[in-house]
């Protein structure tokens, strides 16, 4: 849809933000002239009701912003140094095919040295993996694992609920308990958030699980600060409270539970006085929530990624998806979890047409996982890992700051024999180690198709105007590359608008509805699980899952209690949830978001911080056996009621917060969070345990030199 409204000259052009967030919002954006002049949220979409939140309210400054790649670029400076000079698109095509094939046609497997890197920064099925994704089966390149978010919660989800489904985003409204888990809504979710009040202004009660005071927290009624990564101790413990009170639906259970008594017996050994000691509250806390949980009708829970960056991060989120299993949660629309709405799209997103895993051809690549791109592209060929990785070709992801261990991942970047192209915006960490980057269109310049993780609508973007510059789409960039490669199949040359309408099943979606308003919403029942049904095989919710067992509390890597050795070195739990004002790595860039989220920061206890002589404000050196990075120390009592700014109170005792992800050339000694982190995989899903991090810290002085203690 696109009109002319009452204003001279312009035009309000239907659109879908792209952004890697559960709340896929319908934008209008308002163009006169050719120039974009306002982006709005539509009013009418339901989850967006009207509202964008800030980073997104300012895609226009993102889009036209100065430092925009506008043509292709050439590396004319050492890896990493992000010195380029331009070149014609023909010049860059041509010698990147040429490249290319030549690493392709060596054998029959070596196409598999060339590693695609992709991840969220569009969600879009056609400029994410559409027509790269046909490119790349039909080059035979290696597979990537596409983890670094959400894999051990989703995979937990589908063992447990047979995919990643759940209750509807707008019948939060009516719930009377809600639990935020693992979540940040007010940062990463504000339309949940919204809804979430609704619910609050009607009597429910809101109570936020998470080790950090965040926004969100000290706006519910209650917030319980555990230990990170121990959550599947506090499910266990909850399980045990409504076992021993026999807060159970029986009914439910009977009939919609597989393996309950497995789930009994595990629970049964988490008494809440286990539980408290591993998560580092109160036994009374444990059991109030279980009597309020198992009490209360209808209660939901809102469980987000946040709580499955641990080693155990699977098996908590199959614990806490069987909480409203024991309950009978289900039973009414306002009650059950939302952790993921993507599976409800299954067939309705025509996968295997947009992706085309056929042209693959009977060749079975390699896969390599994203989360070890640090150690894997320093790997040498060998039988086990295949070849060495000769060539990369980024889009929609910034590895060099997002991915774990960055000292590994910039030095595999850094390679002066590795191969690199990157399709981007701006030159983020990842461009700078470029030997090309590709200007890429955004969302404003381009078509594309996107389903959700947040809610149920089918959502279709137009662009609104032309490409900036020379920027060109992620599917016009592999079409070309795919002609000068000799790819001859028609699927390579279909038109971003032709895979856009055709991204959807039209016996699944309202297709008419989709390009006449730019979203339509599927068709699911208001409360999908009342009577069971969940999409496994028997129809129940799993308890005892195959290959993975009865679900159990796992241990992080590193915590003062699973490896006090290292934590006599380290003894600082850091977590590294995002920044409200920046989205993952993006928008690090944008000036006035920049200058609203400050600088680095490391919110600290204050019993903490006086330990080692750090007062708020000081600078401060983060370090384990990884590496270090700099951030200004933001010091609070925990709970000191404050609830302001600054971080006041943030940090629970024994746990600091280092907000993401800042771009290392931004950061103070060019280095971010992820310096600290590792490459250790989740129990479920070969995921990052970004949160699962011991650090220590100490005061430095403003060269970084470390400071005399107080
Ligand atoms: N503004 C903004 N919005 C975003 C993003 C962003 O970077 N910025 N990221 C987007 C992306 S990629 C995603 S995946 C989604 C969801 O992104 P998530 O990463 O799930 O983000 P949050 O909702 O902020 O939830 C993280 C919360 O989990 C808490 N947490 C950390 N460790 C633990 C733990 O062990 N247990 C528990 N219970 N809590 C823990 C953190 O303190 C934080 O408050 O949000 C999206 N939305
Ligand atoms: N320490 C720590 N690390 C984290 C996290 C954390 O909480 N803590 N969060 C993790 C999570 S949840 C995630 S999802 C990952 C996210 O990691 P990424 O998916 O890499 O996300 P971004 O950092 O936002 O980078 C996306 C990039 O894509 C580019 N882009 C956007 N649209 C387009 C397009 O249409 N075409 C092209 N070519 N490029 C485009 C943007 O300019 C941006 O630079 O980071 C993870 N890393
Ligand atoms: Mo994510």
């Amino acid at each position: 849809m696109s009109h002319s409204s009452a204003d001279e000259g312009v035009t309000v052009v239907q659109a879908t933000c792209p952004h890697d967030c559960p709340d896929t919002c319908a934008m209008q954006v308002s163009v006169q002239g050719g120039r974009v002049i306002r982006i709005a949220g539509d009013p009418e979409h339901p989850p967006t009701h009207g509202a964008l939140c800030t980073k997104v309210s300012r895609y226009a400054e993102r889009t036209y912003h100065a430092e925009r790649v506008l043509t292709p670029l050439k590396r004319i400076g050492q890896k990493g140094e992000g010195r380029f000079a331009p070149v014609g698109w023909d010049e860059a095509l041509d010698d990147i095919a040429r490249r290319l094939k030549a690493i392709a046609a060596r054998d029959p497997h070596s196409a598999q040295a060339i590693l695609p890197y992709s991840y969220a920064g569009t969600m879009g099925l056609v400029q994410g993996e559409g027509m790269a994704a046909r490119f790349f089966h039909k080059l035979g390149a290696s597979l990537l694992d596409r983890t670094i978010c959400s894999n051990a919660g989703g995979e937990a989800l589908a063992a447990t609920y047979g995919g990643k489904v759940g209750m509807h985003l707008e019948f939060f409204a009516e719930s009377r308990l809600i639990l935020i888990w693992g979540s940040n809504p007010i940062t990463s979710s504000v339309h949940f958030w919204n809804i979430a009040q609704q619910a609050k202004r009607a009597g429910a009660k809101l109570v936020c699980i998470d080790p950090r005071r965040s926004e969100t927290a000290e706006k519910c009624h209650q917030h319980i600060a555990l230990l990170p990564g121990t959550d599947g101790a506090l499910a266990l413990a909850l399980m045990h409270e409504l076992i021993a009170n026999d807060r159970l639906d029986h009914d439910y259970i009977e009939r919609h539970v597989e393996g309950f008594a497995k789930l009994r017996e595990r629970a049964l050994a988490w008494p809440a006085a286990r539980a408290a000691a591993v998560c580092g509250i109160d036994e009374g806390v444990i059991r109030e929530l279980a009597r309020e949980y198992g009490s209360t009708r209808p209660a939901a829970i809102r469980l987000n990624y946040g709580m499955q960056r641990v080693h155990g991060g699977g098996n908590a989120v199959r614990l806490v998806a069987l909480l409203p299993c024991l309950t009978g949660a289900w039973r009414h629309r306002a009650g059950g979890l939302l952790l993921s709405s993507s599976g409800w799209f299954g067939q309705a997103r025509r996968n295997a047409w947009l992706q085309r895993p056929d042209l693959l051809a009977g060749r079975t690549p390699r896969t390599v996982n994203m989360v070890t791109i640090g150690d894997d592209l320093l790997r040498e060929s060998s039988p086990e890992f295949g070849p060495r990785i000769e060539a990369v070709v980024v889009y929609n992801s910034n590895p060099v700051a997002v991915a774990p261990e960055s000292a590994k991942v910039a030095g595999g970047f850094a390679r002066e024999d590795l191969f690199t192209v990157v399709l981007e915006h701006f030159l983020t960490d990842t461009a700078d180690h470029a030997d090309y980057v590709l200007p890429a269109t955004t969302q404003l310049e381009h078509w594309d198709a996107h389903t959700t993780y947040g809610h149920v609508y089918a959502m279709l973007n137009r662009p609104a105007i032309a490409p900036l510059g020379q920027a060109r789409s992620n599917a016009e960039v592999f079409r070309q590359l795919a002609a000068r490669m000799g790819f001859t199949e028609p699927c390579l040359a279909d038109s971003d608008e032709t895979m856009a309408l055709g991204a959807f099943d039209p016996d699944r979606v309202r297709l008419e509805e989709v390009k006449r308003k730019g979203w339509s919403r599927l068709a699911i029942a208001d409360a999908p699980f009342a009577a069971g049904a969940f999409p496994t095989a028997s129809g129940k919710a799993v308890v005892d899952a195959p290959g993975l067992g009865v679900p159990d509390f796992v241990p992080n890597y590193e915590s003062v209690q699973s490896a006090p050795a290292l934590a006599a070195r380290y003894p600082l739990a850091m977590i590294s949830p995002p920044a409200r004002h920046f989205l993952n790595s993006s928008f690090v860039n944008v000036p006035s978001l920049r200058a609203m989220v400050g600088e680095p920061v490391l919110e600290m206890d204050a019993g903490d911080a006086a330990a080692r002589g750090i007062a708020d404000g000081d600078l401060v050196r983060i370090f384990n056996d990884r590496g270090s990075t700099l951030a200004r120390a933001e010091v609070a009592a925990a709970g000191d009621g404050s609830g302001g700014g600054n971080g006041a109170g943030r940090a629970r005792p024994g746990v600091v917060n280092g907000l993401g992800v800042w771009w290392r050339k931004f950061g103070r000694d060019g280095t971010n969070v992820n310096q600290l982190t590792h490459q250790r995989l989740t129990d479920i899903g070969r995921a990052p345990a970004f949160y699962d991090c011991l650090v220590q810290v100490e005061r430095v002085n403003a060269t970084g030199a470390a400071a005399a203690a107080a």
